[in-house]
């Protein structure tokens, strides 16, 4: 079939933008498709059998997506087809009758497949990753999430080299071929658009284990991993578990195949993948035991391996009309996972590193080329909007809504939502119409979040009339324009607040409770409060309560208040980080005007009282000591002093270092854990306090740091507390430092999860040769520029986590960045994409350095081949 291929037939079709606006009905449907799979490294043969209905009258042609394929054969009812022609992006096919069965042969090369979208091989094994447009590398379709289909599969394979072959739904039947092949075949009852279709072929160790549903059938649930790896599967099936029952119990969710199965890969983009019946994640995701994987791996594997569980209801049952309508899905099953981890450990230590997310970094996107609303207006690549907004501030959407309804009602609304939507492909304005038909909220204005981009800000400004005992609160709200959208108007903002008195007591307001909801619905709103005696100090968005950034004129008396009193623990934190901030912000000052820095005596006594608590929760204690980092700082100022800024934190750190240093020795001694290694909260919060407090304790006493890390790294058994004597020998360059981290590849370095940690810690070094050592690093024996971890641990924390030497003024970072850039553009643009966050993010940096950047983006522009996915966010950083 030559002319098949022809160049002549190639045709432009698509512009560059992609409008929600432009959405229509697919103009065809596809009932079921029959795939077969013959698996080959570079010939793969995939015979895709669909049978297809004209949707309405018309005689359009059907456009069908492709891209990497070789096409073989077409046949339309069983006869070849003459009336197509491949066009840019796909197929398109013409004179075709009402019903018909579609049979397409295409040839594709896994192994050639470097950009791990569609069928690739990761290590030994064939797997796949369709979402978000993936799917269309494997055969021509109609690759688009309204258009669901029910799935069969069949694989054949070299039986030695694959004995697993697997794919969505249930197995059916298997057998045995000639020349050492065998073949599986599987079939998906449910509807579902291509996006979650999955297929695996390989070798592996599988952990097995069942789970009995609410309505007592079984689920046989099968982990695949490396072989040798199954010593650190057991965290991974456990959590499973307890995300299958959780959401039974909050949620009423019940497990619907017989069968879940999660594949663990070490070549991934991201995180994990939800395909229905067959997770396939990054292995950094599932593996884990005691000594390969810090607490905080533990605890993230429990919240991945719970989001792509949820999403079998919120994203699989009931899915995305379109890719724009992506946080449907997204910010409802990080809103899901968020509350599983906080059922199941702490809440408040969860809302605080939620949080962080948020300020750290969504903020900033927000802020940025790239700001989208959560339900962006247009998209070129796909791709590129998998971001913290949509999911991260997706989430918190979902989470006012819960705060503005109550749980119950919230409840009531979800139920709804799948009583209406369930097999269906739907939109944010279905969800939100469930949410008000059943809670009987008015949710008109609140919509405006999902298409209005940026962080309002909200101004708080108070009056208390002794003589009337009231007490008033004026709010003033404003977005400023964004590089997506210049006019923003009032938003529905909840307000969660207390107010405390000078004891610390919260008053009564309103039907006697201490605290409630105010909401703001206006660009400027007061409200009264009654019966008030004394002036009070407010605790304001308590728990976080809007993705907001907030100004109330608070002494620095009245944020020690809070942090002491303020009921909520968030609110403890919050205040916290605002007292930080504000000497962050005098220190920066004082260095730019020459002065020597400061930080008040009650600053530390605060943080003292802190320290030496009693009753804190010790995680609570740590994270009132992690403040915000230096590339969220940078959203503090509107001009950034990277040099001051760098020199002000370490300062402020160093001050509270030495001043508290008895008590960080003291709290390190008595948080220590004795015994087996428990990846339990009690356990994780004692560790993470101890594990700060060494790092205070390098920070003002390199001699005692020494003895300690040393003595700790000798004698612990598990990594949390090996990787922490790592980190505090590197922040304060204790003598052991150069020994440990040798000690430590030796002993890890054919381990690539592990040895990421020990990449981060050398990217992340305060040093000035830094640089130098990340790039002499690509040649270290357990590099592999192919794997997106090692890329994200290497290139990905030296830009992102060391800001200080990553915007070096002689523009060495952004020139390093871009060269890891231009490779990757071809071989893996998605990751490529991924990772020039911190080169697009420029507005608030000096003149200089935003010339040196901009250089470098204009030297992507200029490549011939740059892909869509650099393209998008290279040509909107350089219109700022
Ligand atoms: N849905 C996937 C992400 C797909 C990303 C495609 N570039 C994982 C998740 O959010 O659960
Ligand atoms: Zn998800």
């Amino acid at each position: 079939m030559s002319q098949v291929t022809s160049i002549e037939n190639t045709v432009e079709k698509n512009s560059k933008e992609k409008y929600l606006s432009d959405y229509q009905v697919s103009n065809y449907e596809i009932d079921s498709i029959d795939l077969e799979f013959e698996l080959y490294d570079t010939t793969t043969l995939v015979k895709a059998v669909s049978s297809v209905i004209r949707v309405g009258e018309h005689q359009q042609p059907l456009f069908l997506f492709g891209e990497q394929l070789q096409l073989k054969k077409l046949l339309v009812n069983g006869v070849n087809h003459p009336d197509y022609k491949l066009v840019k992006g796909g197929l398109e096919l013409s004179y075709l009758p009402q019903t018909f069965t579609l049979e397409i042969h295409t040839e594709i090369n896994p192994q050639a497949n470097t950009s791990f979208s569609g069928l690739y091989k990761s290590g030994g094994a064939f797997c796949t990753q369709c979402e978000a447009e993936g799917f269309r590398r494997i055969t021509y379709y109609l690759d688009r999430p309204d258009v669901m289909a029910k799935f069969t599969t069949k694989i054949s394979a070299d039986k030695d080299l694959y004995p697993f072959l697997l794919s969505n739904g249930n197995p059916v039947d298997q057998g045995d071929l000639d020349n050492g092949r065998h073949w599986v075949s599987w079939s998906d009852p449910f509807p579902k658009p291509a996006y979650l279709f999955a297929l695996v072929g390989g070798d592996f160790d599988c952990l097995k284990d069942t789970f009995t549903t609410k309505s007592g059938r079984e689920v046989a649930l099968e982990l695949f991993v490396d072989k040798g790896n199954l010593d650190k599967t057991a965290h991974a099936m456990i959590s499973l578990k307890k995300a299958m029952l959780w959401d039974e119990q909050r949620f009423n969710f019940e497990y619907d195949l017989d069968i879940y199965m999660i594949v663990a890969v070490d070549f991934f983009n991201m995180g994990a993948m939800e395909n229905k019946g067959l997770n396939i994640f990054n292995s950094k995701f599932v593996l884990a035991n005691a000594q390969s994987a810090t607490d905080q791996d533990f605890l993230g594997i429990e919240a991945v391996i719970g989001h792509e569980y949820f999403h079998n209801w919120t994203g699989n049952r009931i899915t995305c009309r379109d890719w724009f309508q992506l946080s449907l899905k997204e910010g409802l099953t990080v809103f899901r996972d968020q509350e599983f981890s906080s059922d199941l450990g702490s809440r408040s230590v969860n809302r605080i590193a939620n949080v962080k997310t948020m300020r750290n970094h969504q903020f900033a996107e927000d802020a940025g080329p790239m700001s989208h609303p959560i339900r962006p207006a247009s998209v070129m690549e796909m791709n590129n909007f998998y971001t913290l907004t949509v999911y991260e501030k997706g989430s918190e959407v979902i989470r006012m809504l819960h705060t503005l309804l109550g749980e119950k009602a919230f409840q009531q609304g979800m139920e709804l939502y799948v009583a209406r939507h369930d097999g269906q492909a739907v939109t944010c304005d279905d969800f939100i119409a469930a949410m008000q038909d059943a809670s009987k909220i008015d949710l008109t204005l609140f919509k405006r979040w999902y298409s209005q981009s940026g962080t309002p800000n909200v101004h708080v400004s108070d009056h208390f009339d002794l003589s009337k005992n009231c007490y008033q609160m004026t709010f003033k709200q404003k977005t400023q324009p964004t590089a997506d959208q210049k006019i923003k108007q009032a938003l529905h903002i909840p307000i969660a607040i207390e107010l405390l008195d000078k004891q610390g007591n919260a008053l009564k307001l309103a039907d006697n409770k201490t605290n409630t909801i105010l909401s703001l619905t206006h660009t400027e709103q007061t409200f009264v409060f009654q019966n008030i005696s004394e002036k009070p100090v407010p605790s304001l968005f308590r728990g976080f309560s809007a993705p907001v950034k907030y100004q109330y004129a608070y002494s620095d008396l009245q944020l020690l208040h809070l942090m002491n009193f303020a009921s909520d623990e968030f609110s403890r934190w919050d205040a916290g980080q605002t007292l930080f901030n504000k000497y962050l912000a005098l220190n920066v000052q004082r260095l730019q005007d020459k002065q020597e820095m400061k930080l008040p005596a009650l600053f530390i006594e605060g943080f003292k009282g802190v320290l030496v608590s009693e009753l804190l929760d010790p995680a609570l204690i740590a994270n009132m000591f992690e403040f915000i980092s230096e590339t969220g700082a940078m959203e503090l100022f509107d001009r950034v002093d990277i040099e001051a800024l760098h020199r002000a934190r370490e300062f402020m750190l160093s001050q509270l270092a030495m001043a508290l240093h008895s008590e960080f020795v003291t709290v390190y001694h008595a948080r220590q854990v004795a015994g087996e290694y428990l990846a339990i909260t009690a356990d994780i919060a004692d560790r993470q306090l101890a594990n700060l407090a060494l790092l205070f304790i390098a920070k003002a006493d390199p001699a005692l740091g020494n003895e300690l890390v040393v003595k700790q790294i000798a004698h612990c058994n598990n990594m949390t507390d090996h990787l922490a004597g790592l980190v505090a020998a590197n922040s304060a360059s204790l003598a052991c430092r150069e020994t440990v981290m040798q000690d430590f590849e030796e002993k890890w370095f054919e381990n690539g999860l592990v040895m990421d940690k020990w990449f981060v810690i050398q990217a992340s070094q305060d040093r000035s040769d830094v640089l130098d050592n990340v790039k002499a690093l690509f040649k270290h024996r357990s590099f592999d520029f192919n794997n997106p971890n090692r890329l994200r641990s290497l290139v990905g924390a030296f830009a992102q986590n060391n800001p200080y030497h990553f915007h070096a003024e002689d523009g060495s970072g952004y020139h390093f960045l871009t060269e890891q850039l231009i490779k990757l553009n071809k071989q893996n643009p998605q990751v490529a994409a991924r990772l020039i966050t911190p080169l697009i993010q420029f507005k608030r940096l000096d003149e200089n350095r935003k010339n040196l950047i901009k250089k470098q983006l204009n030297r992507l522009l200029q490549l011939d081949d740059l892909a869509l996915d650099l393209y998008e966010k290279v040509s909107k950083a350089l219109k700022q």
